[in-house]
């Protein structure tokens, strides 16, 4: 079918983490807000993993990580406007670009959609770097074609290799 006709809800995939005060807190109420935004329905949720920071300044605590998979009617536009909304909503202070954050939610797949526009960049161009992504989107979506790389998840991680340390931290969330 055409771009532009009404195709239905659309498959995305977002990245959560949070270093800073409740972590754990934070994920379950971007979670909770997520599920409770129109036009969005969460489907899955893959465990909490707790994992090194990358980039940033030195000495950050440790991050939690998730992702969620929803099902949605906004545009990609209209979800990165919910993604911030969210992140807003739990008080997240961009002081430093990668610095420690009490929330941060990112757009990794809508769809398979290839965007590039001032502040919308889809797939999320550094997710194929990212194990803390990687490892919880594998556990959702391990064969989920990544339409840039024409691999899948699962094959990106195992490029990937051994990198910044990624714990199971807890299943149920
Ligand atoms: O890009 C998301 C924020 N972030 C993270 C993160 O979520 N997890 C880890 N381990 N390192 C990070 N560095 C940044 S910035």
């Amino acid at each position: 079918m055409e771009k532009g006709y009404d195709m239905g809800p659309v498959t995305a995939y977002l990245a959560l983490g949070a270093n800073l005060g409740d972590r754990q807190g934070q994920l379950q109420g971007a979670r909770a807000a997520l599920a409770a935004a129109g036009g969005t329905r969460v489907t899955a949720a893959s465990p909490l993993y707790e994992t090194r920071p990358v980039g940033g300044p030195p000495n950050q605590p440790l991050y939690l990580n998730a992702v969620l998979r929803v099902e949605t009617t906004l545009s990609c536009r209209g979800l990165l406007e919910l993604c911030l909304a969210v992140e807003a909503r739990f008080g997240r202070r961009r002081r430093e670009p990668w610095g420690p954050r009490t929330l941060d939610v990112d757009l990794l797949f809508y769809g398979d959609e290839t965007l590039d526009e001032p502040g919308l960049v889809v797939p999320h161009p550094r997710l194929h770097q990212r194990r803390f992504v990687l490892v919880p989107l594998t556990d959702l979506a391990p064969e989920l074609l990544h339409p840039v790389f024409g691999r899948s998840v699962h094959q990106l991680l195992t490029a990937l290799g051994n990198g910044e340390s990624v714990r199971f931290y807890a299943r149920e969330w």
